[in-house]
């Protein structure tokens, strides 16, 4: 439950407030995907474009942010041209949200950070591209996203086309089923893997239909098993990539990381946009059609969870 004083540092957008006042479902979206997944213009470009395609599937987009010390939910178009555009925009995770907080500076919201703030709001339903997860190498450098350890304790539902090829997915998946996090799929049988549709590993349950998921979801919280649940859906086939190409461009990124003695939560930021260089912006594209993607699929779970109630049994 959100206390007085958790919810006491969150402003909604007018258009959010209303939306939620009025029953409306609503898609919580992140933010380090447009400071620092994506160059300019293309995040500005793709989170309008991902806005519009949940306002038109009947749902209310609420893309998460800090500014002057509030957590945002829901942001005006120049707030967003601000994230876009700004080289100062902090990486807010778990451990960085009170300083950042504090500080009053500029934040944008990781998956675990999106997560924990669209809990604080009430949102069950947040739409991302990839999620973070365990670090190729991470028995040296213990390098596992802070995303996993959210999704084991929040509980909000993460759609996602799977988890960047750049990690671990069999770690990663090994990780979310120790921390009992259910990991669903739909549209396929396997486990989606970002810039490609097949990651070689079986998700835990194929769930094709919204109400369907709504009722895994609505299952497990009205059980009291609080946590996440993850929904991969694969990149459109036109758009994805080949599984070769961006594997072996991987592993040379990965290696001028470590040489360039890039750590933490850099690597991710520097691994996207070396990619999207030497794919000649290809990566980017498929990127883009993903999110997209993964925002029509977040409308119609979120449609399908206000449908189902809150909760209370059978749907
Ligand atoms: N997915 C994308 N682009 C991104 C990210 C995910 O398509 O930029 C971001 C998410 O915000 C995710 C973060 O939470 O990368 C993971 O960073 P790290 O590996 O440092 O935990
Ligand atoms: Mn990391």
């Amino acid at each position: 439950m959100i206390t007085d004083l958790a919810a006491s540092w969150l402003t909604f957008s007018a258009p959010v407030a209303a939306a939620q006042a009025a029953g409306r479902p609503l898609v919580a979206l992140e933010s380090t995907i447009i400071a620092h997944g994506m160059p300019y213009p293309e995040n500005i470009h793709t989170a309008r474009e991902v806005e519009d395609l949940i306002r038109a599937a009947g749902a209310e987009p609420a893309t998460i942010a800090l500014i002057d010390g509030r957590i945002r939910i829901g942001l005006a178009d120049e707030e967003l041209e601000m994230l876009g555009r700004s080289s100062k925009v902090h990486k807010v995770s778990r451990r960085d949200l009170p300083a950042v907080l504090a500080s009053g500076e500029l934040g944008a919201t990781t998956v675990a950070g999106t997560m924990i703030c669209a809990a604080l709001a009430g949102i069950e339903v947040f739409v991302t591209g990839g999620i973070g997860g365990v670090h190729r190498g991470a028995q040296k450098t213990f390098d596992i996203s802070a995303d996993l350890q959210e999704l084991a304790r929040t509980s909000v539902a993460v759609v996602c086309a799977g988890a960047k090829s750049i990690l671990d997915i069999g770690l990663t998946l090994e990780y979310l089923e120790t921390h009992g996090v259910p990991v669903l799929s739909c549209e396929q049988d396997n486990f989606a893997a970002f810039y490609t549709r097949d990651s070689g590993f079986r998700a835990d349950l194929r769930l094709d239909d919204a109400a369907e998921q709504a009722r895994f979801i609505r299952t497990k919280w009205d059980l009291g098993l609080a946590g996440g649940v993850l929904l991969s859906a694969p990149v459109p086939e036109a758009s994805a990539m080949i599984a070769e190409e961006i594997d072996a461009l991987t592993r040379q990124v990965l290696g001028e990381a470590t040489t360039q003695g890039i750590s933490g939560k850099a690597v991710t930021p520097f691994v996207l946009a070396r990619l999207h260089e030497l794919t000649g912006r290809r990566s980017l594209a498929t990127n883009i059609a993903l999110v997209k993607h993964n925002a029509e699929v977040g409308a119609r779970l979120a449609l399908a969870l206000a449908r189902a109630g809150r909760s209370g049994g059978t749907a």
